[in-house]
């Protein structure tokens, strides 16, 4: 890694919110595509869904791409919106026209339109996004860097949906599906029968995002990331040890978590640049310098 890199958390179609962000990091909008003379930007997913501006958004991170001065990394929502609009053999969609699933995609379908050009061709640029990246000493994921599902969708260094066998992605049961959902999503627990809570789309919801970072989380309520849930019958239980990564003298980033508050370290060696710009937080950004070695509080800028 030659130039410094400046780490952006999911922007949700908050367009005016990036535009601000990449002012702030000194990057200068030129014949209509965002520069940094010395730095590259890389996107850890999940540009759209839910925000105002999903076409502006979304344009103005592929414009940066295309001209060279950013990366951008597939995101569970990119997945989903494949899913969605990939046609299964036999009837239906790879992800299911759900009443749900819908909801949850609503911004972006009103902005493209169903199965119009727009959306088609929006679609195809999803599915040229890496799902994850390592650069260096560096490694990157929307949700949760876990070596084995890493080695099943690539070389370590990178990996790509295979478009001539997309349904494995999304089949119960396929190594390439799990793989995806993990990277993408991170691990989760069942809850206890009866213990449910409402997620961000105020879905009901009787699983738990697992904190895969807390090495030290003595049961699960120390290694759920949930704030309204009933807690005591969570501190009974067991921290799942299988998925907490051993960073290996790697830097891990990731968004997708919904942190709150002003951006700060979630551990030594992961850090999460989400900070829930689409939920009255702010949008963030770490800015990595060539030979960083460990997570460093003061490289976070927001807006
Ligand atoms: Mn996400």
């Amino acid at each position: 890694m030659e130039r410094g890199i400046d780490v952006i958390g999911d922007i949700h179609g908050h367009h005016a919110r990036l535009e601000a962000l990449l002012t702030k990091l000194g990057y200068e909008r030129r014949n209509g595509t965002w520069k940094h003379p010395e730095r590259a930007a890389l996107f850890m997913g999940d540009l759209m869904d839910r925000g105002p501006e999903q076409i502006g958004t979304i344009d103005t991170v592929r414009r940066m791409v295309d001209g060279g001065s950013a990366f951008c990394l597939m995101g569970n929502h990119e997945y989903n919106a494949i899913g969605y609009a990939t046609p299964k053999e036999g009837g239906g969609h790879l992800r299911e026209r759900t009443e749900k699933n819908e909801h949850q995609h609503k911004a972006f379908l009103a902005a493209t339109g169903l199965d119009t050009p727009l959306h088609r061709e929006t679609i195809s640029w999803f599915q040229t996004l890496p799902i994850y990246l390592n650069i260096g000493r560096y490694r990157f994921a929307h949700a949760c860097w876990n070596p084995s599902n890493v080695a099943v969708l690539g070389d370590g260094k990178a990996a790509y949906l295979d478009g001539s066998r997309l349904h494995d992605y999304f089949t119960e049961g396929k190594a390439e599906y799990h793989s995806a959902e993990m990277v993408l999503k991170g691990p989760e627990a069942p809850l206890p029968s009866g213990c449910t809570y409402f997620d961000n789309y105020g879905i009901e919801r009787d699983r738990v995002r697992l904190a895969w970072w807390r090495r030290d989380a003595r049961n699960l309520r120390e290694m759920a990331v949930i704030e309204d849930v009933s807690t005591e019958v969570l501190e009974t239980l067991p921290a799942p040890q299988e998925w907490i990564d051993r960073c290996n003298g790697y830097l891990t980033f990731i968004g997708h978590y919904w942190m709150t508050g002003s951006p700060s370290l979630i551990a030594d060696d992961v850090v999460c640049v989400d900070f829930s710009v689409a939920k009255d937080g702010v949008l963030t950004a770490y800015r990595l310098e060539p030979g960083d070695e460990r997570a460093d509080p003061g490289r976070f800028a927001w807006v």
